[in-house]
């Protein structure tokens, strides 16, 4: 399958492809998006294999995950297959209402993206999950350099998360520290987990992690829509961000208007895939703890999984 990069400038990956193919061919290929985390990119290329063996032409397009939903309309990309509801839901239902993208499939998967802590916290701030709780305990995660603030680790600016908007909103004494990558920020739970030292940090579900280390997400006050757009909603009516992401996301799998009409077999085909956590979770530790590229880990998978595969393909 062919690997091209779209918007290398927008991704937060740490691994990106370099190939940058410039023969790509969108009118002919069905495009996958690869976005930057493990799971996806196993996963698209288990939908590669499965159009491949089925007698399409594909090609795995890098893209970012918001903007991706108007390059589906641009004619750019046919299929994203692991739509988050907390971090895209928005951007996704966007393009949905103009009809440009269509809602094709709603994944078994529950994702849910957050302030997370492991197991051995929970002994050393009593009355968490509740994020008040948290924010009493605050100096526990302070640093020397600045001990009277609490720091709470996420993933690279660009991931867009809205947690500086969050602590301002709900005022807490905490300060938002970016990693530069997925890699770093779990490197930081590892060393954090082996000294048993307080740590709270941005954490997903599904994902690798779930397999390996015990944990929380901390509870804020309820997602609801208005809640990011709506500054009088909420404790705080002056600022949005008063709550926490969704903790029931959906699971989506989009696809470009297109698709249905020129490829109406493999729109099709496609609808059959439901992803469930474990098969996420199972895909991305193959990378992230295996050490596999992302092809290997979807051919390893997909070898170990062969009713899942049957039962999709028919
Ligand atoms: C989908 N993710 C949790 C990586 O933002």
């Amino acid at each position: 399958m062919l690997l091209v990069l779209l918007f290398a400038a927008c991704s937060g990956d740490d691994s990106d492809p370099v190939a940058a193919p410039l023969d790509l061919d969108s009118e002919t290929h069905i495009q996958i998006a690869v976005h930057n985390w493990s799971s996806q990119r196993v996963s698209a290329e288990v939908i590669g294999t499965i159009l491949q063996t089925a007698g399409y032409t594909v090609d795995l397009v890098q893209a970012d995950t918001r903007a991706v939903y108007q390059s589906m309309c641009d004619g750019e990309i046919d299929i994203v297959h692991e739509v988050w509801e907390g971090p895209f839901g928005l951007a996704f239902e966007e393009q949905v209402d103009k009809g440009c993208v269509l809602d094709w499939a709603t994944h078994s998967a529950v994702t849910r993206e957050d302030w997370w802590y492991p197991s051995y916290v929970g002994e050393l701030c009593p009355g968490l999950p509740d994020w008040n709780a948290l924010d009493e305990c605050a100096v526990l995660f302070g640093s020397q350099e600045n001990p009277s603030r609490g720091r709470f680790l996420t993933g690279p600016l660009n991931w867009l998360k809205g947690d500086e908007q969050r602590v301002a909103a709900l005022q807490m004494n905490f300060d938002v520290i970016h990693m530069e990558s997925a890699g770093a920020l779990f490197e930081e739970l590892e060393s954090a987990v082996a000294n048993r030292t307080p740590i709270v940090l941005f954490n997903w579900t599904p994902s690798y992690i779930e397999f390996i280390h015990d944990g929380s997400f901390v509870e804020f006050p309820s997602f609801e829509e208005e809640c990011p757009i709506d500054p009088s909603w909420g404790d705080n009516s002056a600022l949005t961000h008063d709550c926490g992401n969704p903790s029931n996301g959906y699971l989506k799998m989009a696809i470009s208007q297109r698709l249905p009409e020129r490829w109406p077999l493999a729109a099709d085909l496609i609808a059959r895939i439901d992803l469930t956590n474990e098969m996420l979770a199972s895909m991305a530790a193959l990378v992230d703890v295996g050490g596999l590229e992302p092809a290997e880990a979807a051919a390893t998978w997909m070898a170990a999984n062969p009713a899942i595969i049957a039962l999709w393909t028919g």
